[in-house]
């Protein structure tokens, strides 16, 4: 938890959670020498996976992204190293996984992505997005305080 280090939401959606490859992508990011500061396997609901893609709620796909999300379980991390945000973005590649597949062969969502919407993994997209999605999802971790992570409240 030195000051220089920086946290960013990771998820495995439902097409990664149901393909088994939860245990591969954690290998990657132990490997790319993340730290995994928590961790979470649960399944959203339509209130909770549209509140986490307001942004988007008036795209034409969101009733689908929706749909998608709910369909199974996700598995939530927190993830922690110097440039936190961008290195799991760059792990992950491109939001469409076909394309993935042909300009970023190596990234995770030509791994184990089908399209633009079911793409595998989520990564927040900036240090602000990292910071609202890690308190959407793990309400006691504060942003740099790594002490916070052992009490059971703040
Ligand atoms: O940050 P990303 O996940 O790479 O991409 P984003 O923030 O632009 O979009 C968030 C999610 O919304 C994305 O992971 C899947 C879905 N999405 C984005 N663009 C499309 C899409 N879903 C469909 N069906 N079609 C799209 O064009």
């Amino acid at each position: 938890g030195a000051s220089s280090e920086e946290r960013t939401l990771a998820m495995i959606k439902p097409d990664g959670v149901s393909g088994n490859y939860t245990d591969e992508i954690k290998r990657i990011v132990v490997e790319a020498s993340f730290n995994i500061v928590k961790e979470m396997l649960t399944q959203l609901d339509k209130d909770t996976a549209s509140a986490f893609y307001d942004e988007h709620s008036s795209r034409s796909f969101f009733p689908d992204l929706v749909t998608y999300m709910t369909s199974g379980p996700v598995f939530v991390m927190v993830l922690e190293k110097q440039n936190a945000v961008s290195d799991w973005r760059g792990l992950i590649g491109p939001t469409d996984a076909q394309r993935a597949k042909i300009s970023h062969p190596h990234s995770i969502r030509a791994l184990c992505g089908k399209n633009s919407q079911k793409n595998c993994v989520h990564g927040s997209d900036s240090t602000s997005s990292a910071e609202r999605e890690i308190k959407f999802f793990f309400k006691d971790v504060v942003s740099g305080d790594i002490a916070s992570q052992h009490h059971d409240e703040l």
